[in-house]
């Protein structure tokens, strides 16, 4: 079994239950098992900031799936909870992210692992640290330039 933290958000329709549903819906997954769950906080858009506050949280999974597996599976409840994907950064009904899986690092087409951006966004960071410290240390300890 892997360990993997994964990043919530929604900010359209009713983010919160949004956010429980696809918690229910990860954990109801026959191969994935919710261990750590943050508290919801409520977060100002970043990047596209003419969007409605953000609803978003993070989890802790053990899996018995390889990362894209992972993917497919969170994308497959993605879809199957009305996400439309439109723009980049854009308003979404339930984003479910990989944050990371163990410490692997990878590079495909499809995922990128650690995310390439949680290092740099708050959102992110903060409900991981709750969860998964030092995983949160591990993000931001990678990408720091030399002093
Ligand atoms: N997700 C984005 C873009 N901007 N801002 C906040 N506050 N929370 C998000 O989850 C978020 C965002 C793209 O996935
Ligand atoms: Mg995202
Ligand atoms: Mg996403």
């Amino acid at each position: 079994m892997a360990k993997a933290w994964l990043s919530l958000g929604a900010n359209i329709g009713d983010p919160a239950a949004q956010l429980a549903e696809a918690v229910r819906r990860i954990g109801a997954a026959d191969e994935v098992t919710v261990t750590q769950q943050s508290k919801v906080i409520i977060t100002k858009p970043w990047g596209k900031t003419d969007q409605p506050d953000f609803a978003n949280m993070a989890l802790e999974v053990e899996t018995a799936l390889e990362p894209l597996r992972l993917l497919d599976l969170l994308q497959a409840i993605e879809t199957a909870m009305g996400r439309v994907r439109h723009e980049t950064w854009g308003p979404r009904v339930i984003d479910i992210d990989i944050v990371a899986y163990e410490r692997q690092v990878l590079e495909t087409e499809r995922l990128t692992l650690p995310h390439p951006f949680a290092h740099e966004r708050a959102f992110v960071l903060d409900p991981l640290a709750e969860i998964a410290p030092e995983t949160a240390a591990w993000l931001v300890g990678r990408t720091a330039g030399p002093a």
